[in-house]
């Protein structure tokens, strides 16, 4: 029998990407996501086990160590890959759980490739995990997994996170397999949402199976099950080491430099998706321009548009609509040289981002639903002089904790023009007190604390 564990971490991604060099020489680097930043440092810190797909289809590769975890691949086929991920995970949960921006899409065929893929997932975690051990899986492609696990090892302490928003009553009763979803949730002992209106929105749901909660527990077959708020962070060492980095300032100088000197910097940092309200940003700037309230010569804005689930349908149209109206405001408001939008479609590593946030003076944030955004997080914990403005959506997560940002509503497209020009406008003393009450919140409360929250409240055997 292989090694076991007593912290393991299910996921449906491995924290890692496979990288062929020039020589055609295989390595591993850490991949881009808001849950790898999140996770690492706690896996690492435990030593733990982290089960999660290596991308790619076919034979998984042989479990292997990295950088103090073990990483324990699972294979996907192709099939799979395409109704496990893209669709039932990607094309109906994430629109259903992000207030249905995107029309869900429901099939059948869909549904149990996600059981039989989640299947597999609990039975690497019964496996690797040794007696009594604690098990945290993670988010909407892995609902079922806790219930399955449960199943096969009672013994285990199984939490589980969600990383998206948990939807309404009514939008969640949509799914044709909502019965088998709330069980599978049910399985583990603590469910970790967001905000509290997540857990709310599950507990409330649990009525419908006949049960009662009472406060943030409800008793299944005897057991107590716990749904309480987490809301996630960033690693803020990380983000004012790199911050304090010469090499960094120096880029981030350098960065400035290249836009024209001195042009006001707007930042957008989003994976492609339609939940991001990348297409409302846009518009709200472009009309800011057409108005001659902002003007080319003056500012730039910045889109970092991160690839993401381009073969799902509703992903390469965003891409190509965003594209369109990338060129259309270059091609009207452009002059030689200066580009309203510089439209940076690629994963950067983290020392770029960090000169990115360096160099911005206004971070706009404007998703239409997000269960947390941590680039939000990550901005205000990258301006160690309380300099910058953010400028955030009220539907993300992290909008409760910032109320020092221009919050905004991104449907609302003059709110986010007035939000723009203010962040934009105001001047430096406030943004700074603002900025410095921000800080000291995310820098209270990052991402170590979240999971000794969450681990502590499941019960973690010391160790
Ligand atoms: P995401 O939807 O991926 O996360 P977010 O929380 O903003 O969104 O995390 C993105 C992460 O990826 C950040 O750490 C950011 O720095 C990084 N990143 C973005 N673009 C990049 C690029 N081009 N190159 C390199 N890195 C890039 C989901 C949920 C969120 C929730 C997180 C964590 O949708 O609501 O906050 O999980 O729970």
């Amino acid at each position: 029998m292989s090694e076991q564990y007593r912290f393991v971490v299910v996921a449906n991604r491995l924290p890692v990407d496979e990288i062929v060099d020039d020589d055609g020489k295989r390595a591993w680097t850490r991949s881009p996501g808001g849950l790898v930043s999140a996770l690492q440092p706690t896996v690492r810190a435990r030593r733990g086990a982290w089960i999660g797909w290596a991308g790619g289809t076919g034979e998984a590769p042989e479990p292997f160590a990295l950088d103090g975890m073990w990483l324990h691949p699972i294979a996907l086929t192709q099939q799979e890959l395409d109704h496990y991920y893209e669709g039932e995970s990607n094309a109906t949960i994430w629109p259903l759980y992000h207030d249905a921006v995107e029309t869900p899409a429901f099939h059948r065929h869909w549904r149990e490739a996600y059981r039989r893929v989640n299947q597999r997932f609990a039975e690497a975690a019964a496996e690797l995990a040794a007696p009594g051990a604690v098990v945290w899986v993670h988010d909407y492609q892995l609902q079922l997994v806790p219930a399955m696990l449960r199943e096969l090892r009672p013994d285990l302490r199984i939490g589980f996170f969600l990383h998206i928003p948990f939807p309404p009553v009514e939008l969640f009763m949509q799914l044709p397999w909502r019965t088998q979803i709330l069980k599978g949730l049910l399985g583990a002992d603590l469910v970790g949402f967001q905000r509290p209106g997540g857990a709310e929105n599950f507990l409330r749901l649990t009525h419908n199976l006949g049960l009662e909660p009472e406060g943030d527990r409800v008793v299944v077959d005897g057991r107590t099950v716990t749904a309480r708020a987490f809301p996630i962070s960033i690693d803020v060492d990380e983000m004012e080491k790199l911050a304090a980095d010469p090499h960094i300032r120096q880029r981030a100088k350098q960065l400035s430099e290249e836009l024209g000197g001195h042009r006001r910097l707007l930042l957008g940092v989003d994976r492609l998706d339609y939940t991001k309200g990348i297409e409302h940003r846009l518009k709200a700037y472009r009309e800011l321009l057409a108005e001659g309230r902002l003007s080319n010569q003056d500012v730039a804005l910045v889109q970092v548009a991160t690839p993401s689930r381009l073969r799902v349908a509703q992903y390469r149209q965003l891409r190509e609509r965003v594209e369109r109206e990338v060129g259309r405001i270059n091609g009207e408001f452009g002059e030689v040289g200066l580009a309203p939008v510089h439209y940076l479609f690629r994963s950067y590593d983290r020392e770029e981002l960090l000169a990115l946030y360096l160099a911005a003076d206004v971070m706009v944030v404007t998703p239409l639903r997000d269960g947390m955004n941590l680039v939000a997080k990550e901005y205000v914990a990258a301006r160690t002089d309380n300099s910058g403005a953010l400028v955030l959506s009220e539907f993300t997560g992290a909008a409760a904790e910032l109320p020092e940002a221009f919050g905004v509503n991104p449907h609302d497209v003059d709110g986010l023009k007035e939000a723009f020009v203010a962040a934009l406008e105001t001047p430096a003393e406030e943004l700074g007190e603002r900025m410095r009450r921000m800080r000291e919140h995310v820098c209270a409360h990052d991402v170590g604390r979240w999971a000794r929250e969450f681990l502590d409240a499941l019960g973690e055997p010391p160790g």
